[in-house]
């Protein structure tokens, strides 16, 4: 299947350096030609609401019935599936913390979320991935310290993985989101 690798779509400001290509874009991550698209989804997997209901609405009924097949998915693991009616090849279902105030290890799990899907990709021999901001909507995690909890997650795995090729895209959902990953993935680019 010819597959637009992420790199096409990465904006005049997208960063990338040959081991740590990352870019941050404003799309639906329903509508993207990659290789891989993580869905932030529950502990049962079966579908919800935000990014969770627009992956199972585009990629048709067909998802659904086989996420019943995997039992759920605990908070921080990732699990991979078809992807159907959806334009890119697989999805990867991964279960962000709820927000409960910051004590509850919320930042752990998240960062378990990225790593895990990121090492779900390279298992699966995947050249790109789009993640959406994971948490930050129904789930309540704010916004500024998910993104850096993300991009920090996304260049230890390049520092451990330089050779892994694979293209990661962050599709915010609105500008705000997208700032705010942005700047944190400036930090990782240019730490102070
Ligand atoms: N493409 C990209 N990002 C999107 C899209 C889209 N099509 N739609 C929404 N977002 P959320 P969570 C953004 O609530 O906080 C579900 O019910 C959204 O604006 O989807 O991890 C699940 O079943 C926000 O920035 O995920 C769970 O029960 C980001 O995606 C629960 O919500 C994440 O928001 C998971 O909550």
């Amino acid at each position: 299947m010819e597959q637009t690798n992420a790199g096409d779509m990465r904006p005049p400001n997208g960063a990338a350096t040959q081991d740590f290509d990352v870019s941050v874009i404003k799309a639906d991550i329903t509508k993207l030609n990659v290789d891989m698209i993580v869905n932030a989804a529950n502990n049962t997997l079966l579908g919800g609401g935000g990014v969770d209901g627009a992956i199972h609405r585009a990629a048709g009924p067909k998802l659904l019935e086989e996420c019943r097949t995997l039992h759920g998915c605990k908070t921080g693991e990732a699990k991979l599936t078809g992807a159907y009616d959806l334009p890119c090849r697989g999805v990867i279902h991964t279960v962000g913390p709820v927000w409960r105030g910051g004590g509850s290890g919320e930042a752990e799990s998240l960062a378990d979320c990225w790593q895990n899907a990121l090492a779900l990709c390279v298992a699966n021999g995947a050249h790109s991935v789009a993640f959406p901001s994971i948490s930050t909507g129904v789930f309540g995690f704010p916004v500024e310290l998910a993104a850096s909890i993300a991009m920090e997650t996304v260049a230890a795995f390049f520092r451990r993985n330089p050779q892994c090729g694979l293209s990661v895209t962050v599709a915010a959902f609105d500008e705000r989101t997208k700032a705010a990953y942005e700047r944190a993935l400036q930090q990782q680019l240019q730490p102070e």
